[in-house]
């Protein structure tokens, strides 16, 4: 069996923009994502969200709305290489300032300009509605890298 990760990603939203990260190393390097990394030992899920922001862009996020989750399980043939376990925030507000770091290049694009081409396949089945405001809970299979599944809910708030 594969392994099992705990993850972050934080959209920064301001004046109609969203603040991504084209990623230089690791993971999706060369595509645009949100800023994250892995929960790491005795950190919570926020914590680690503040964190990779401070790291990967020098920003400290100041509310941060949790947003959903998303797995993505990845095949190699039939056997489970790893799963990842996605926690996902908007962060309306923020202090400092965005600058490059050795693992991201900050770079804002307005909301109806994301460069969905150059992104996680899965994001656009997903990220437009974060970025109106609705909570998703998303599945997606790949198979060495391919996206081969996919299942994209809405979470219906609760009264
Ligand atoms: P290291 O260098 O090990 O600390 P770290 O930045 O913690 O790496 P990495 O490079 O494995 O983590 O990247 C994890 C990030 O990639 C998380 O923020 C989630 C994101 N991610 C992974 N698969 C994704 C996908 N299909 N769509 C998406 N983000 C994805 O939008
Ligand atoms: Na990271
Ligand atoms: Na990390």
């Amino acid at each position: 069996y594969g392994m099992i990760f705990i993850e972050t990603l934080v959209y920064v939203v301001k004046e109609g923009k969203v603040l991504l990260i084209r990623k230089k190393r690791g993971l999706g390097a060369g595509y645009y994502n949100g800023i994250g990394g892995k929960v790491e030992d005795g950190e919570n899920v926020v914590s680690a969200a503040i964190r990779e922001c401070r790291e990967e862009v020098g920003i400290t996020p100041r509310n941060l709305e949790w947003m959903g989750l998303l797995e993505f399980w990845n095949y190699e043939d039939d056997r489970v290489e790893s799963v990842h376990f996605v926690h996902v925030f908007l962060a309306r507000d923020f202090d400092g300032t965005p600058r490059e770091s050795s693992e991201a290049e900050p770079i804002w694009f307005g909301i109806d300009e994301i460069p969905y081409n150059n992104m996680w396949e899965d994001d656009i089945m997903w990220l437009p509605k974060v970025l109106s405001d609705k909570r998703v809970y998303g599945r997606f299979e790949f198979d060495r890298w391919r996206l081969i599944k996919s299942e994209v809910y809405e979470v219906i708030p609760s009264k």
